[in-house]
């Protein structure tokens, strides 16, 4: 079985790239959040409401992460110049170094925060460490109340849980406590943000999280309105 092996030495590899990038962003004193999520479960919207909300408030880019296609960096590039989109042609996760060839396309010293948009995939971009300071896992009403409990491992790495599309909750079969009860069973206190892009709903929760968290490591604080 020389397979396993080689697996653990690709991700002995990426594990030391991502502590590479890791140093990168606190030198350049950049915070960075790991989005992940189904396809379609509404990451690019999200960043788009996200980055409307933070304009001349924060200095925001993204690298934004897909098997194929410019699609989300051509809707992204509308709110920040600070975009680089990563076509992995086929794997669905990203990996350290392809974050870092992102990375090397954005001026980094700019920037108060990155936003790595990953595969839309939740399960193997949880094995792939990308020098991020939190990560985020995003779910959506419209995919049912039970992918917290089929998807532990994407809950059991996660810093917070997005709810998204809550606006289509009166037109889908989705039950919040049922959902809550499955985050619960796996993890105390963590927190869970409904939110929508489409209505702005929950959105201000979400730029406060954005903004406070790991603010005592690298300082940056404003204040927001929204
Ligand atoms: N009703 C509604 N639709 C949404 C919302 N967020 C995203 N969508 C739609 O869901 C689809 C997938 O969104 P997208 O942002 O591309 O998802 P991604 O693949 O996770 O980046 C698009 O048709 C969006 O317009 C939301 O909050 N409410
Ligand atoms: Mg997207
Ligand atoms: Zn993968």
């Amino acid at each position: 079985m020389a397979e396993i092996p080689v697996v653990a030495k690709v991700l002995k590899l990426n594990d030391e790239l991502a502590a590479m990038n890791r140093l990168a962003l606190a030198d350049a004193g950049v915070r960075c959040v790991n989005l992940m999520g189904a396809p379609g479960c509404g990451k690019t919207a999200l960043l788009e409401a996200t980055l409307s909300a933070l304009a001349g408030k924060l200095m925001v880019g993204v690298v934004a992460g897909d098997i194929a296609t410019t699609r989300d960096a051509e809707r992204l590039i509308a709110h920040t110049p600070h975009v680089t989109q990563i076509n992995t042609g086929g794997s669905c996760h990203l990996e350290a170094h392809q974050v870092r060839q992102g990375m090397d396309h954005l001026p980094l010293t700019d920037l108060d925060l990155l936003i790595i948009e990953n595969v839309g995939n939740l399960i193997c971009p949880v094995s792939f460490d990308l020098g991020e300071g939190a990560r985020v896992a995003m779910f959506s009403v419209t995919e049912g109340h039970d992918k917290p409990a089929k998807h532990p491992s994407v809950v059991l790495a996660a810093d917070l849980v997005i709810l998204g599309k809550i606006d289509l909750k009166p037109y889908v079969p989705f039950d919040e406590s049922i959902f809550r009860a499955y985050l619960a069973n796996m993890r105390d206190n963590l927190a869970v943000l409904p939110l929508s892009a489409t209505s702005g709903e929950g959105l201000s929760a979400w730029i406060s999280w954005l903004t406070d968290f790991g603010a005592g490591s690298s300082g940056f604080r404003v204040n927001l309105s929204i």
